[in-house]
C-alpha cells in the first residue's frame, strides 16, 4: 500500500497538541497509521527558515518538521495568510490587508516547504496538504519534480469568482493549487465556487460536476464534508458529564439552563452578533432573567494578528456592558473565557447545555455544532442554534438555522430552542445525529483518500502555469 504523508502549516507532536494541529490531530486519525510521515512546521521561530527537516519518529509514524525563520513566519502567517487569505475566503473583504512582500513571504515559504519535503518523498507516496496557509504547495513540489499524487483539503470555505478576483495575484494563487491532482472541499457550495474561479481566472473547463480540464491537465474537485468520531466524543461527554468540573459548573447554575457557545476567538465565528442576541434576548423577554447563563468560551488564537486584539477588546467591553446592565449579585447573564479548556472538559458542558450557539458569519464546516449533537443525551437533548453560513449547515437541516447577522432572528432562535418541548427536541436530535453519526472524521479521510487514489496509474505529465 502507498505511504500517507500528510502536510499541514503545524504538525501535532507527539505529546504536544496545539489547538490547530490537535484538531487535525483527531480528524485524521483513520489515516496517521505507522509508517504515515506527518510534515510541517515545528512552531518554532529561529533566525532563518531551516531547509532540511528535523525527522522525529513515534508508534511507527514519522514526523518531520521544519523551523521558520521570524521574518518568513511574519509575512506568511500573520501576514498574507492571516491578513489576506482567511479573511477575503471568509468574505470579509473590508477586512482584508495585501501585501506583496506578505504574498512573496508566503510563496517562499511554500517553496520552503517543498524543498524540505521532496528529498523525503517515496515514488508511490500519496501526499495530502492542508488548508489555506499552503494553497502554492502542489506547484511547488512539482517545481522540485514530484511527480506523486497530489491532494489538497481547504478546510475553510471558498468564495466565487467577484470575490477571489479581488485579491491580486489571484490567478497565480490559483494555478499553483491546480498543480494538485484532487482538491477537497467541506461543501458542494465551496467545490462549485473553485471550479467558477478556475473557469474565470484559469481558463479551466468544467468537464463534468467534479473533473476539470486545465490543458492537458485533469483535476477533480470534490466536495467530502469533515467529520468527527463521534462514537468516541459521545462517550466522552457521558464520562466527563459525571466529572468535577461538569458537577462544579452545574452546581454553579443553580438549576438554570445553561446556553453554550464554544468557538476559537476568531472574527469568524459571529461572537459580537451573539452577544448581541443575547443581551437582546434578556432585553425582549424577560423571562429568561436569573433563569439562563450563557457561558461562552473563546480560546485566544492568532494573537499576533492586530485584528484579533480588536476583537477581543470588543468581546470584553460586550460583555462587561450585558453583565453591567443585567446582573444580580447571585447571577451573571454571560460568562466569558478566553482560556481554552481541554477537550474532555468542553464534551461534558456540551452535554450540560440546554442550547449550543453556534453562529459563524461563515465557516467551512464548523465541528462544534457536530460535537454539540454528539455531546447530547439522546432521552434529554439540548437544541442546536446553527448559522446558515456554516458548512454544518448543509448536513444539519434540522438545527435551528439562523443568519447571525439578524439580531432579531438569533434572539427568537434562542428564545424558541428554549422553550422547545421535549418531543420536538428529541426529534430534531434524533434526525441530527444520525447525520452526525453517519459522516464521520473516519469516512471523510476514506472518501478524500479513495478519490486520490481513484486517479488513473500515470498521471499525465504536466506543469501548472508558470508562478
Ligand atoms: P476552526 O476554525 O479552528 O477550524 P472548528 O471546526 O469550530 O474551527 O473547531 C475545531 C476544533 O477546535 C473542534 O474540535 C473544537 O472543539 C475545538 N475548539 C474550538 N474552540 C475551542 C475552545 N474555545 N477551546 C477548546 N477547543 C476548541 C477550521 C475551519 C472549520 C472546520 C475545521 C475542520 O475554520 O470550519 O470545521 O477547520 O475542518
Amino acid at each position: 500500500m502507498a505511504r500517507l504523508v500528510i502536510v499541514s502549516n503545524r504538525v501535532a507532536l507527539p505529546g504536544e497538541r496545539t489547538q490547530r494541529a490537535g484538531g487535525l490531530a483527531v480528524a485524521l486519525a483513520d489515516a496517521l497509521v505507522p509508517g504515515s510521515l506527518w510534515f510541517g512546521w515545528s512552531g518554532q521561530r529561529a533566525e532563518a527558515t531551516a531547509r532540511t527537516a528535523n525527522i522525529l519518529s513515534a508508534n511507527g509514524i514519522t514526523y518531520a518538521t521544519i523551523d521558520l525563520g521570524e521574518a518568513d513566519y511574519r509575512r506568511y502567517y500573520a501576514g498574507f495568510a492571516n491578513g489576506a487569505l482567511w479573511p477575503l475566503l471568509h468574505f470579509r473583504l473590508g477586512l482584508m490587508r495585501f501585501r506583496a512582500e506578505e504574498y512573496e513571504g508566503y510563496r517562499s515559504v511554500n517553496r520552503a516547504f517543498a524543498a524540505a519535503l521532496a528529498p523525503l518523498l517515496g515514488p508511490d507516496d500519496l501526499i495530502w496538504v492542508h488548508d489555506y496557509q499552503l494553497l502554492s504547495l502542489p506547484a511547488e513540489l512539482r517545481a522540485q519534480g514530484v511527480n506523486n499524487r497530489i491532494g489538497f483539503f481547504l478546510h475553510i470555505p471558498f468564495t466565487p469568482p467577484v470575490i477571489t478576483e479581488v485579491l491580486p495575484r489571484a490567478a497565480e494563487l490559483l494555478a499553483g493549487l491546480a498543480a494538485a491532482d484532487v482538491v477537497g472541499f467541506q461543501t458542494v457550495r465551496d467545490r462549485d465556487a473553485f471550479a467558477a474561479c478556475a473557469e474565470a481566472l484559469l481558463e479551466a473547463r468544467r468537464l463534468d460536476t467534479d473533473t476539470l480540464a486545465l490543458g492537458e491537465h485533469r483535476l477533480r474537485a470534490v466536495a467530502v464534508p469533515i467529520g468527527i468520531d463521534a462514537t468516541g466524543f459521545t462517550q466522552e461527554a457521558a464520562r466527563a458529564a459525571r466529572r468535577v468540573e461538569a458537577r462544579r459548573l452545574t452546581e454553579s447554575l443553580q438549576g438554570r439552563a445553561l446556553v453554550i457557545g464554544v468557538d476559537r476567538l476568531d472574527d469568524s465565528k459571529g461572537l459580537p452578533q451573539r452577544f448581541a442576541a443575547f443581551a437582546r434576548l434578556l432585553e425582549r423577554h424577560p423571562v429568561h432573567r436569573r433563569k439562563v447563563s450563557l457561558l461562552q468560551v473563546a480560546a485566544r488564537s492568532r494573537e499576533d494578528v492586530e485584528r484579533y486584539q480588536a476583537l477581543r477588546r470588543e468581546l470584553d467591553r460586550l460583555a462587561g456592558d450585558t453583565n453591567g446592565q443585567y446582573a444580580e449579585f447571585d447571577w451573571a447573564p454571560l460568562r466569558y473565557i478566553t482560556r481554552p479548556l481541554s477537550r474532555r472538559t468542553l464534551a461534558g458542558f456540551f452535554r450540560l447545555a440546554r442550547v449550543g450557539l453556534v453562529t459563524p458569519l461563515r465557516d467551512g464546516m464548523n465541528l462544534v455544532a457536530k460535537e454539540y449533537v454528539a455531546a447530547q443525551n439522546p432521552a434529554d437533548p439540548g437544541v442546536l442554534v446553527l448559522s446558515r453560513f456554516a458548512g454544518a449547515a448543509c448536513e444539519l437541516s434540522e438545527a435551528l438555522l439562523v443568519n447571525p447577522f439578524d439580531t432579531d432572528e438569533q434572539t427568537e432562535a434562542i428564545h424558541a430552542a428554549l422553550e422547545m418541548d421535549i418531543e420536538e427536541r428529541r426529534a430534531r436530535h434524533h434526525a441530527l445525529r444520525e447525520r452526525v453519526f453517519t459522516n464521520t472524521a473516519a469516512l471523510w479521510c476514506q472518501r478524500f483518500l479513495a478519490a486520490l487514489a481513484a486517479r488513473p496509474a500515470v498521471r499525465i505529465e504536466c506543469r501548472a502555469r508558470p508562478v
